[in-house]
Formats: C-alpha cells, sequence, structure tokens
C-alpha cells in the first residue's frame, strides 16, 4: 500500500516542482504537472542502470472525452515500453520499472477539450535492482515460488516464469500456497497467468489477496507465462504453485477463470 511506512523514513524527496516536462536523475523526486496549457509536456527520469525506479501516482485528473485518445497520460519504461495511456480520475497502478533506470511520462492535452486541464502529481524512488532472479524458462513440471517462499516476499519484485510443453502437449498449472498483500483489482501485488509465451499474451486472471486461486489453469497451446509483481509495501508469505504438461487430449477447459478475472 502506498501510505503505509515503506515512503516514511525516507529523507524528504526534492520540492515539487511545476512544469512542462524535465529531466530527472536525482533518487527520488515528486513531479507535478503545470497549471499552464500545454499541448504535450515529457517528463523523463533517468537514474543509473544498476536502479529500479517505481513511479507512484498521488492524484490524477485527466478528464477525456472519447477514450485515452483526447487527454492522457502515457507511461513508457525504457523509452519504448509503453504501460498504456491513462485518463479518468483515478490514480494509475504503481509503474515499476525492472530493467532499467528510465520512465518517460508524456502528458497529452486537446487545446479543444470541454474538459478542465488536466492534472497529475507522482512521486518516484529509485532503488537498487534486487539479487533475486526470478526469471526463468522452464519445462516439464515442478514448481514455482515467490522468491525466498516460505518466508515474505520482499519489495519491488518483477519476476516472470515462461512455461513451455512439448509439442501437442499444453501447459497445466495450480497454486497450493498463496498470500499476497491483498488490494482492490490486484493493483499492488499479483499474480497474473497469461496463455502464451509472453507477457502480451491473453491474460487468463490476475490475483491476489490471501484466497487461493482453485482453477487448474490449463494453457491453450503449448506455452503458459506467470508474473508475478510486489510494490514498494506491504507484504504477504508469496505463492507456491506447480506445473506439468498434459497431452492434448486432456485439456479441459476450465471455465471458473473466465467469470472473473481479477481476484
Ligand atoms: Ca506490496
Amino acid at each position: 500500500m502506498l501510505h503505509r511506512n515503506g515512503w516514511k523514513c525516507i529523507p524528504k524527496a526534492p520540492e515539487f516542482k511545476d512544469s512542462c516536462g524535465g529531466t530527472f536523475s536525482e533518487i527520488r523526486g515528486k513531479i507535478r504537472s503545470s497549471t499552464e496549457p500545454y499541448s504535450d509536456c515529457v517528463w523523463h527520469i533517468q537514474v543509473k542502470p544498476k536502479y529500479r525506479v517505481t513511479l507512484i501516482f498521488t492524484k490524477f485528473d485527466v478528464s477525456s472525452e472519447h477514450g485515452c485518445n483526447e487527454n492522457y497520460v502515457e507511461v513508457l519504461v525504457g523509452n519504448k515500453d509503453s504501460k498504456g495511456k491513462f485518463c479518468g480520475m483515478k490514480n494509475p497502478p504503481p509503474i515499476i520499472s525492472s530493467s532499467s533506470g528510465i520512465i518517460t511520462i508524456h502528458l497529452h492535452t486537446d487545446p479543444n477539450s470541454v474538459y478542465f486541464l488536466p492534472y497529475f502529481s507522482a512521486k518516484y524512488e529509485a532503488s537498487l535492482k534486487q539479487p533475486d532472479r526470478c526469471y526463468d524458462k522452464i519445462t516439464g513440471e515442478g514448481n514455482i515460488t515467490s522468491p525466498a517462499f516460505p518466508k515474505r516476499y520482499s519489495s519491488f519484485l518483477d519476476c516472470t516464469w515462461k512455461i513451455s510443453a512439448r509439442k501437442n502437449q499444453h501447459v497445466r498449472l495450480f497454486f497450493d500456497v498463496f498470500d499476497l498483500e491483498p488490494t482492490k483489482q490486484c493493483l499492488f501485488d499479483y499474480v497474473e497467468i497469461r496463455d502464451g509465451r509472453n507477457k502480451l499474451s491473453p491474460l487468463i486472471g490476475r490475483y491476489c489477496g490471501s484466497r487461493t486461486p482453485t482453477a487448474n489453469f490449463t494453457s491453450s497451446g503449448r506455452h503458459m507465462w506467470v508474473s508475478f509483481v510486489s510494490d514498494n509495501d506491504g507484504s504477504g508469505l508469496g505463492f507456491l504453485a506447480y506445473y506439468f504438461p498434459v497431452p492434448i487430449a486432456n485439456k479441459t477447459p476450465d471455465t471458473s477463470t473466465q467469470q472473473e478475472l481479477i481476484h
């Protein structure tokens, strides 16, 4: 969660600056969009590559009439990996740059917009990358766990497992233990399961909290992608899941995962 002790123990961040864009290289800082009208503002957070950056929006009012096309904030990690265009009144989820020390924030406003000037404020924190290596390509059968399991997992994790089966096989996965920080819509800590070989594959489900997902997740093809993300504060015991290949003939669609994508 955002307002527990994680942010209280650190020295005061540099003062707010109302600005239309800029470059930030300090280890932490705060950004506030300009109160003057501009059509495009771009902020760059650029710290040393050995750091990862967590960006947290603290205020957000970017109303837009036509989806997120008229007014929006787009966040890119490493200059080109877009984490999405955000609009509306809700704070976007925390953005973690795990592979580089660069985050770019682009605020676009349409001068013809009927809404008041879009506005946001955000803060960021750079931390040394975790020694935990939690990226793996795996086959056959086995288990995957959150780092340090069964001890509580640490902050700022961004783990992925690409599980593959042989031709004419599917990947099946089920959870035995599950205890993640609970949040609405699983915005902060979560496990995501995707039907395919990468993070863009169709989402099977996104889970958090302490209710163990009961489904047997089965990929439609040979690959399943599992990711685990934790934010700056609030932890749990993590998870333990088992995976194994199943022949195509044994695949039974699991309808329970289709009803509720976020738990
Ligand atoms: Ca957390």
